[in-house]
């Protein structure tokens, strides 16, 4: 017994020894946590620097866009088929995915080699070769009468511009074909396979192995969004946010990006923690210079680096007595299975000696143990590295979800992780040590990565099919500049109809005389009051104008909620609460006394004999208090103010929120002949000749014409590009058949609603886009109906070119981040002669109206005197 134990000390002492004379000797190997923090941030900045359009073409590490926006969501379904070529081995597949809600599918396979002649041979041989092993296997499985879809699995470095394409930027492991970099590998695998009559299959995706791991596990696990090999090769990709990835077009959602970790350092970024044995790998190798990083890790060179250590630790006679063998001097002689099995948690030292007594060296107990580590550093070092640049991901992606903490799962899949004794544990291990705030779930993939390039498949037809529901949905929606002409002529028919005597009775654009006949002069004064009905507030204004060198206009107002009974009650309600108002803006302003000329701001089509006259032709918007409609709305004003019984007030102007905001414009803008409201609802008005306005005596000078040309449509003069939707939003709302050009929101609804979106990822950018071509078309409808109006103007004046400033307000021309701009782009094509200058209403209308009642009044006096 006492023998055993000395015997066992003598050992452990042995192994001490020879552990630290390697410890020692591979000390550059050897890479400490902050060498491995150091590393990952080094490889934040190449991220970094591969995503951005400036330092793309520099990276090393190039971060390429895969097209792959979205993971498998259940619904996929069908039979697919992918090839897999770039790892040991070239694998073939079949996959059927069934969609009945438990996420199962079912996979067929069968592996071919890839000899030297096919990895290292001419383009046109290596995917011959493919479609032949394709043509063996859907033979092996009776798969050649059936047309199916393919997904191509290609572990190479590809830079694509769509999911069915791949131009190869160079070769890497231990492929060197001629003939097809830079080239487009789908085209080339297509071709191949045309040349097999009998087999017809469409390459729909090209994947990465990453993106393919990432795809299988996926499938499985909804919160997968990395994947990683450690193989042959080595790489990664993960989900990063659009607005990161500078290369392609659009911010929304996500996209896959493989990020060709193999090449990082090629820069010389890493070259302080390559050795002496990295260099000299690097130079016997097919890609001297390249793949840097790989070279540390993959297993297709773990093997040639002990190689190189032992072969120069022997030479230096720290190992088999300084004997050097033929086999050790012989590159490739010991591969990954060699150090694996050195690894080998028992049998490693009995396989180390068997291995090395194959090489002819003789190894003492010693050099076994010494042999072992130097195995167990290197493959040390490779999870390391992975670890760091992985961790690196990890970081990244909390910080896109700004997350203090994340959980998430990394699909992985690769030789050297699958079957090297201790690889995987301590690649997790370090991970989980460099990043502590991600609870990281490492998920083997099982079924490779062909099942992911057919799940990328099956995801791009869901989405193909989804994107042309979509197309057929929002294509009604999409105006040609040839329907936005004939509307811009429907519409200056429509303004003719409104102002000529014998039409305007059927008229659906009402062309309504405002008794406006000119804008301010600057000599305006006083102190007014301001009522604004009928935007998304109601407001009430005290409103100073000064006029003369002190010319200004000083604005006191507060907003009040109509509720929707109110907006929905009777009448005398409505405008009970609109006194309330008044008498608690008097109050709060203390100016309950004094009986103040008012200008009345009703955003309602309201007919004027005079310009303290109103009646409603019908409500629109949210609005339909009972007994209002063909009453005259200033005189129910007045009979509510005499109903309070508690102040009085000089009504002296009802006008249109489109002709307030023309005042409060012109008031800085002389040019300003024309007011825009595109908010809750739209209309315009404008300063029309009186010899063109038939239904107003008088031929001298202008009068505004508010064109209500909300009622643009009810008599189906659009009903061609008015969509079913329109229909229906129209059929739903308060007042049906009128008002056809009800703007965008409810529509938005109603076609989520037929599209069976709910809240995925996908779906939000779905949703943001329907929302964009639906108020696209509302901006350009409502551009299409001011180019009629500048055009008739520039006609009134007779000249070649019109200079002209429109003023404009309402929330949805504020607020919507394109609306204004699709309006301004729609009237300058639409109006050439036309320099229309959109000048922001910011005081609102109120202060227009003001201003009238400040015209009016001095009219008033000057007719007086
Ligand atoms: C299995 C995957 C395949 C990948 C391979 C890498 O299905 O796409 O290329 O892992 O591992 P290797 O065969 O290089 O060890
Ligand atoms: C602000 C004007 C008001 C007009 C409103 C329209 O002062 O008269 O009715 O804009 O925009 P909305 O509030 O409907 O978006
Ligand atoms: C290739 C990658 C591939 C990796 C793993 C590398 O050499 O450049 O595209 O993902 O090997 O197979």
């Amino acid at each position: 017994m006492f023998a055993v134990h000395l015997l066992a000390f003598h050992f452990t002492k042995l192994k001490e020894d020879q552990i630290k004379k390697v410890d020692r000797y591979l000390y550059p190997l050897r890479l400490s946590d902050d060498v491995l923090v150091d590393v990952m941030g080094r490889f934040q900045a190449e991220m970094v620097k591969g995503l951005s359009r400036d330092t793309n073409s520099t990276a090393t590490v190039k971060m390429l866009p895969s097209f792959v926006r979205s993971l498998p969501d259940g619904s996929e379904k069908g039979d697919f088929l992918a090839v897999d070529l770039g790892g040991s081995l070239f694998r073939a597949h079949e996959v059927k995915v069934f969609d009945d809600g438990r996420q199962s599918s079912q996979l067929e396979s069968k592996f071919y080699p890839t000899p030297k002649e096919v990895t290292q041979g001419n383009g046109a041989e290596l995917f011959d070769y493919i479609a032949d092993c394709l043509l063996d296997f859907m033979e092996t499985k009776n798969l050649k009468h059936k047309k199916l879809p393919l997904g191509f699995t290609f572990s190479f470095p590809c830079k694509q511009t769509k999911l069915e394409e791949g131009v190869l930027l160079a070769w890497t492991k231990h492929f060197k074909v001629r003939g097809v970099q830079d080239t487009d590998v789908v085209t080339s695998l297509r071709k191949a396979l045309q040349k097999h009559k009998d087999i017809d299959v469409d390459v729909l995706a090209l994947v990465n192995d990453t993106v393919g791991t990432m795809m299988t596990c996926g499938y499985d696990d909804e919160r997968c969004e990395v994947g990683v090999i450690i193989g042959t090769g080595t790489n990664a990709c993960y989900m990063e946010e659009m607005r990161h990835i500078d290369l392609v077009e659009g911010d929304e959602g996500r996209m896959c990006i493989n990020t060709e970790w193999g090449a990082f350092g090629d820069d010389g970024a890493l070259d302080d923690l390559r050795t002496e044995f990295d260099r000299e790998l690097d130079l016997g190798s097919l890609n001297p210079g390249k793949q840097l990083f790989e070279k540390m890790i993959g297993s297709l060179y773990l093997g040639e680096l002990v190689r190189l250590i032992l072969l120069k630790m022997t030479k230096e006679g720290l190992l088999f007595n300084g004997k050097v063998s033929t086999a050790l001097l012989t590159k490739g002689k010991i591969e990954m299975k060699h150090v694996s099995a050195m690894e080998k948690y028992k049998e490693g030292l009995s396989n180390t000696k068997e291995i090395l007594t194959e090489l002819n060296l003789f190894p003492s107990e010693e050099d076994c143990v010494a042999v072992q580590h130097v195995c167990t550093i290197v493959s040390f070092r490779s999870a390391n590295l992975c670890a760091a640049a992985l961790a690196a991901i990890l970081t990244r992606l909390r910080e896109n979800k700004k997350l203090l903490r994340m959980r998430t799962t990394v699909g992985i899949d690769g030789g050297l992780y699958k079957t090297h004794p201790q690889y995987a544990k301590r690649l997790h291990k370090v991970v989980r040590r460099l990043v502590p705030t991600c609870d990281v779930r490492f998920l083997l993939s099982l079924s490779g990565s062909g099942k992911g390039a057919a799940m990328v498949t099956a995801v791009a037809r869901r989405l193909a099919a989804q994107r042309s529901h979509i197309d057929a949905t929002l294509a009604p929606f999409l105006l040609s500049l040839e329907t936005l002409r004939e509307v811009r002529n429907k519409m200056r028919t429509e303004l003719e109809y409104g102002l000529k005597r014998e039409t305007q009775a059927n008229a659906t654009v009402k062309m309504l005389p405002t008794y406006v006949r000119g804008t301010p002069d600057g000599t305006e004064k006083g102190k007014f009051l301001a009522l604004d009905l009928g935007g998304t507030n109601f407001r009430v204004l005290l409103v100073k104008i000064k006029s003369g060198r002190r010319r200004s206009v000083q604005m006191y107002n507060k907003i009040f909620a109509i509720p929707l009974e109110i907006m929905q009650g009777t009448g005398e309600e409505l405008f009970d609460h609109i006194v309330q108002c008044i008498a608690d803006f008097l109050e709060y302003m203390g100016i309950k006394g004094a009986r103040l000329p008012l200008g009345f701001t009703f955003s309602f089509p309201c007919r004027q004999a005079s310009i303290d006259k109103g009646t409603l032709v019908g409500w629109t918007k949210g609005f339909k208090a009972t007994d209002c409609e063909g009453e005259d709305v200033v005189d129910m004003l007045r009979e509510a103010i005499r109903r309070r019984n508690e102040f009085d007030l000089d009504i002296v102007a009802v006008v249109n929120d489109t002709v307030g905001t023309m005042m409060t414009c012109g008031y800085e803008d002389p040019n300003c002949e024309i007011g825009l409201i595109a908010g809750t609802g739209s209309n315009v008005c404008y300063m029309e000749d009186m010899k063109n306005i038939e239904i107003v005596e008088g031929n001298e000078g202008k009068m505004c014409i508010n064109t209500e040309w909300g009622a643009f449509g009810d008599n189906g003069c659009i009903d061609n590009i008015r969509t079913k939707y329109d229909k229906e939003v129209d059929e739903g709302s308060l007042n049906p058949g009128k008002q056809s050009d009800r703007l965008a929101l409810l529509q938005v609804r109603r076609i989520l609603q037929q599209l069976g979106l709910d809240s995925t990822c996908e779906d939000s950018i779905i949703v943001k886009e329907v929302c964009g071509v639906v108020s696209q078309r509302a901006a350009q409808l409502c551009g299409a109906g001011l180019a009629a109006i500048v055009e008739k103007k520039r006609e009134n004046r007779g000249v070649e070119r019109l200079q002209i400033t429109v003023g404009v307000d309402g929330t949805l021309y504020k607020l919507h981040p394109h609306f204004s701009r699709v309006l301004q782009e729609t009237v300058k094509e639409l109006a050439p002669q036309c320099d229309v200058t959109f000048m922001l209403s910011e005081d609102g209308s109120g202060k227009g109206a003001a201003l009238i009642t400040a015209v009016a009044k001095r009219l008033h006096n000057v007719g007086q005197k």
